[in-house]
């Protein structure tokens, strides 16, 4: 396997929960390392451009009005097959679904309001860490 980077973002309610920390240091001690780090904002348009994918889904109102409702975390997540790992510490979309131990099952409210989010490939990994991210600004050991 190979050393990947990917994103990740702590979502709004993570911030107003507070705990940014706790969930840092899950990815931390599960050997994925921030690479880069810091929080933004997102503007409707910024948070519709990022889930573009998602446009034609009926919760796609709510899930811009969601992301725009408070400041997020974006995080570029470095370390051995990054873009998987990340997606198994999240657990499933739907927090009711989600294994025990992971993200979205400790600290998720719902599926909309889910904690975190993660690329979905190497692929998307690269574009999203572009998203909010240069090369010159990410940051390894
Ligand atoms: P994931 O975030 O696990 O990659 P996704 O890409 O399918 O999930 O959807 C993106 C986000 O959209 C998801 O984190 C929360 C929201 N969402 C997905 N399905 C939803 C639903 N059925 N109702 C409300 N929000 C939903
Ligand atoms: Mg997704």
């Amino acid at each position: 396997m190979a050393i990947e980077t990917t994103l990740s973002i702590l979502k709004p309610d993570a911030i107003e929960k507070n705990i940014i920390g706790k969930i840092i240091a899950k990815f931390e001690e599960k050997g994925l390392t921030p690479v880069g780090l810091r929080m933004v904002h997102l503007s409707e348009r910024e948070a519709g451009e990022f889930y573009a994918v998602h446009a034609e889904r009926p919760f796609f109102g709510e899930l811009v009005e969601f992301m725009t409702r408070g400041p997020v975390v974006v995080m570029a997540l470095r370390g051995e097959d990054a873009v998987n790992r990340n997606r198994e510490i999240m657990g499933a979309t739907n927090p009711a679904d989600a294994d025990a131990g992971t993200i979205r099952a400790e600290f998720a409210t719902s599926i909309g309001e889910n904690t975190v989010h993660g690329s979905d490939s190497v692929e998307n990994a690269e574009i999203e860490v572009n998203f909010f991210f240069s090369g010159t600004n990410l940051f390894s050991r």
